[in-house]
């Protein structure tokens, strides 16, 4: 039976349209996901859009449509997104689902049983953006007299209303311990350190429940209250293996491997949702990854600066490999980055046209003119095929362990080691001139070199998957032999190839 490996996204507010940001967390998930299946794992792949609370209410009344109307038609769009970039996500879940619903009263319920909820009043300051509470000095006074939540700038109220609390206070030991005992638990390690100096800061207890408004899920036997929004939120990831069924399937994929989120959300991730599990005595998670932010041509995404990006335009546009390809190359996974129209361009002409694109390209064309058009035999190998052949073998172990750091730059990096030695091969081996002297020297280059690309092609399906897949269809590589495990299978001599195309085309930018 194989190994399940359960990996999610943030699920989005849905209070705007989906963006660049959203794109980039669910493409990575998406890569790791792909990348597991093809590993031979058992892989549940969540994704889905977070639809209760103060902020998503006040957008759908400034929409003028009342909130579950503009919930559905801002989550068929971000559905709509992900189907555009090609994401292989197992579910799509809502928070306004009967089943969502069921669980979180399950889980309240859970925790009333366990004396960690207790009902007060919760006076102090909340950002609707970040739908989070602050400290007074998490906060700071603008000149204009406003304050703002110093982590986002978010501007905060001052929110005095019954509350129920969560004894988040008494968890910090255990947090800590639990910390220590799990090293790799919040990664980079930038953020562990972030968590663990705000952890031995002192918690305060949690206000877990809002009585100012009523777009929630009601608290059981208190209808005045609805859930506060992230505690809604983060069950997500419990709800979709089925809890509070028991006997549900997918319970097997709980304690998920990845949760994959932003670093502006790690406290709530890192956190509450590890003291919310151990109250109720549930298993947590085991690593929770932090990416960061991409900027735009220079500048923060914004609504006043009204730069949002939509990725569908650039799939239009580039097609959808070639911008999954940019969002995970172009910026060391853990750190932020900037979108450039002209970075995207220029990543795909050098090294998807040029480096992958024409590695295959002559390859395949000269096999097709020169060779018969099938996979050619081959004869004893000289040093430089066994370096290339052993390079190429070795991919599989760097990618591996590339990935489960979810270092997907540095595992694209490892790929175009390869492609570059591939290329200085077939440069220095000259198979041109090996045609008009040696032809089972020649077919011996060709051979080796298939054997390279069919290690590329296969080992890059996860980031690029329709564009691989017409790169092994040239190949004559079967559907089912397109597993990592089918590399330690040698290609088929002799089999026909299909006449062969070009995968990448360059990019011309059209004069204005
Ligand atoms: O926080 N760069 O939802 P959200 C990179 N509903 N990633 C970005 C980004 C940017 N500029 N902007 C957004 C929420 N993201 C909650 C989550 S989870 C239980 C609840 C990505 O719609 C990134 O993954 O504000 C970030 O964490 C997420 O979108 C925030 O999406």
């Amino acid at each position: 039976m194989s190994k399940p490996f359960y990996i999610t996204t943030p699920i989005y507010y849905v209070n705007g349209a989906p963006h660049l940001g959203h794109a980039y967390t669910s493409t990575a998930a998406d890569v790791l996901a792909r990348f597991k299946r093809l590993d031979g794992y058992d892989v549940f792949f969540l994704t889905g859009t977070d639809e209760h609370g103060q902020k998503v209410e006040s957008a759908a009344r400034a929409a003028g449509v009342d909130p579950q109307h503009f919930t559905d038609r801002v989550s068929a769009d971000f559905q709509d997104m992900a189907a555009r970039m090609n994401i292989s996500n197992d579910d799509f879940i809502r928070t306004t689902e009967p089943r969502h619903k069921r669980s979180c009263q399950a889980i309240w319920q859970r925790l009333v049983d366990a004396g960690a909820i207790y009902l007060g009043a919760y006076e102090g300051w909340y950002a609707v953006r970040d739908e989070a509470f602050y400290d007074a000095d998490e906060t700071s006074l603008k000149p204009d007299g406003s304050r703002v939540a110093i982590a986002s700038g978010a501007a905060v109220e001052w929110v005095v209303e019954p509350s129920y609390f969560f004894k988040l206070s008494a968890f910090q030991d255990q947090l800590l311990a639990y910390y220590e005992a799990n090293p790799n638990f919040i990664a980079p390690s930038a953020k562990r350190n972030e968590i663990l100096s705000f952890v031995k800061g002192g918690l305060n207890d949690l206000s877990v429940s809002r009585t100012s408004f009523s777009w929630g899920i009601p608290v059981p036997g208190d209808d005045a209250h609805v859930m506060y929004v992230w505690l809604d939120a983060l069950m997500n990831y419990l709800t979709a293996c089925g809890y509070p069924d028991e006997g549900a399937a997918r319970l097997k994929y709980w304690p998920a491997d990845v949760h994959l989120v932003g670093k502006e959300i790690i406290r709530f991730h890192a956190v509450y949702w590890p003291a919310f599990l151990m109250a109720a005595g549930l298993p947590l998670p085991k690593k929770i990854f932090s990416h960061g932010w991409w900027t735009v041509e220079g500048e923060k995404m914004s609504k006043s600066l009204g730069n949002f990006i939509d990725v569908r335009p650039l799939v239009d546009e580039f097609g959808v490999d070639a911008v999954r390809f940019f969002l995970l190359r172009e910026v060391p996974f853990g750190g932020d980055g900037d979108f450039s129209r002209q970075s995207l361009i220029s990543r795909l002409n050098v090294e998807l046209a040029n480096d992958l694109g024409n590695l295959a390209q002559r390859t395949l064309s000269f096999i097709a003119k020169n060779a018969g058009g099938m996979v050619p035999v081959r004869g004893d190998l000289h040093e430089a095929d066994h370096a290339l052949l052993a390079t190429a073998a070795a991919l599989t172990g760097k990618l591996r362990e590339a990935l489960d750091r979810l270092a997907f730059h540095e595992a694209l990096e490892d790929v175009w080691k390869l492609i570059r030695n591939a290329n200085a091969y077939i440069d220095h081996q000259a198979p041109w001139a090996l045609k008009k002297t040696d032809t089972a020297r020649m077919n011996t280059v060709l051979r080796v070199l298939l054997e390279a690309i069919r290690t590329v092609g296969i080992l890059l399906q996860p980031y690029m998957p329709g564009s691989m897949a017409a790169l092994l269809d040239q190949m004559g590589v079967a559907a089912d032999a397109r597993q990592i495990a089918a590399l330690e299978t040698p290609m088929v001599e002799g089999a026909a190839l299909p006449a062969p195309f070009g995968i990448f085309p360059r990019y011309i930018e059209k004069a204005a």
